[in-house]
């Protein structure tokens, strides 16, 4: 069925239309995707769009903000309530930007903080010399453990007794395992460091009590809100009370201008999606099936970085499967048959992050569309059976078409909205 809007602008909403039948056809395991809701989708879309409103809830430059307050005051008390938070800001345009706005609330520029690698797990803006954080501020980072592909938590506190960092990063883009935040604050504490725990990927898992929550512990919790946590594309930053004022600063007018007011109501309908149960067993599904497709893929031969996962990811180390297949000729090949993941460097990658060794397989968003541990064992013998036979056309095309029978059974998006 063709977009509502196709009339107005087809050269637009045909493409919106193809990338609806994409997300119905093909799995989606890029592990920080979702399905968000008709409800999100209809906010995002909504009048508030429209709007300017510069500021905060009852402290606007502009005037007719009394709706947009409503549902700012809307998304800050259900966030506030749904992570049991002291201080919340909805505003984030991104992850990224709720980075920079919490880094600008706390450090200057040249302080000395402390984030994981990229290559290990982190994030661009955990320090990346390139990036923002990397040129303003002094990131010195940490690593995994060599032994067990586990975060070196001696390494940060030897690292944190070196450099003495105003603020200490914890959080991963790319990290299959728990992270634990009682260690990182007791490191800060030990050397006198703001914790600030980048929750983007985990925010949803810990929403719905699949992860320890790092709120109590840290100072600053960021968090994007369209992974785990199924809404919107867009930021959010937590904080003890404390630092409110100073985290609000950040954003505006700090880094940000006017708040994408839509996007703000469509999170908190995401909020308010995530506070209902059934969120929790969502929650639960989707690392019980990260684990069930990280057993399947090592009954495949892949090596699994770390042993396992314990959340909603697999980092796939593709060397012992077959050494010379990339994980860049691997996206691509698994794309052809329909299966969408991305090329992850492993831990002490031989190769280049725009060739890797690796691969990344994230289970949110199939879990949104219904799938189960069975389907997961199937998904692994598809990706497995695709990357086999990555130069038989034949077998490719048979691959593509078990996927789309699998996907015809969970679609998440029968119809088009609008
Ligand atoms: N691009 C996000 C991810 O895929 O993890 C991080 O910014």
């Amino acid at each position: 069925m063709a977009h509502p809007f196709t009339a107005a602008d087809p050269e637009v909403f045909s493409v919106v239309d193809a990338e609806r039948e994409r997300q119905n056809t093909t799995l989606q395991l890029i592990a920080s995707e979702n399905f968000t809701s008709p409800a999100v989708m209809a906010a995002t879309g909504s009048v508030l769009t429209n709007k300017y409103s510069e500021g905060y809830p009852g402290k606007r430059y502009y005037g007719g903000n009394q709706e947009v307050d409503r549902v700012e005051n809307i998304a800050i008390e259900r966030v506030k309530r749904l992570f049991g938070a002291e201080h919340a800001n909805v505003q984030p345009h991104s992850g990224a930007n709720a980075n920079t706005a919490a880094y600008l609330a706390v450090l200057e520029p040249g302080d000395t903080a402390l984030g994981l690698r990229l290559d290990q797990g982190g994030h661009i803006t955990h320090g990346l010399p390139v990036s923002l954080s990397g040129r303003f501020y002094n990131f010195v980072s940490y690593g995994v453990s060599p032994s067990d592909e586990r975060i070196d938590l001696d390494q940060v506190r030897d690292l944190a007794l070196e450099h003495r960092p105003k603020l200490i990063v914890a959080g991963a883009t790319a990290y299959p395992r728990t992270i634990h935040p009682e260690p990182f604050r007791q490191i800060a504490d030990e050397v006198g460091a703001l914790l600030l725990f980048d929750a983007a990927h985990i925010a949803g898992l810990v929403a719905g009590g699949a992860h320890p929550s790092p709120v109590p512990l840290a100072d600053i919790v960021t968090f994007t809100t369209h992974k785990t946590l199924r809404g919107p594309r867009g930021g959010c930053i937590l904080s003890k009370a404390a630092l409110g004022t100073a985290i609000d600063k950040g954003i505006f007018p700090g880094s940000q201008g006017g708040p994408l007011d839509h996007v703000v109501a469509a999170k908190a309908v995401a909020f308010g999606e995530a506070l209902q149960p059934p969120f929790a067993a969502y929650a639960a599904q989707v690392v019980a099936n990260a684990q069930a497709l990280a057993r399947a893929l090592a009954g495949e031969g892949f090596r699994l970085v770390s042993g396992g996962t314990d959340n909603h990811l697999v980092l796939v180390d593709l060397q012992p499967f077959d050494p010379d297949l990339t994980g860049k000729v691997a996206q691509e090949v698994l794309d052809r048959a329909g299966i969408t993941c991305n090329k992850n460097t492993i831990p002490n990658d031989p190769r280049s992050a725009f060739v890797t060794s690796g691969l990344r397989l994230g289970t949110a968003a199939q879990t949104t569309a219904g799938m189960g541990e069975p389907e997961m064992v199937e998904v692994a013998g598809l990706i497995g059976r695709a990357l086999r036979s990555r130069d038989d056309e034949h077998e490719l095309a048979a691959t593509r078409h078990q996927v789309v029978t699998l996907c015809s059974k969970f679609t998440p998006y029968p119809e088009p909205f609008g």
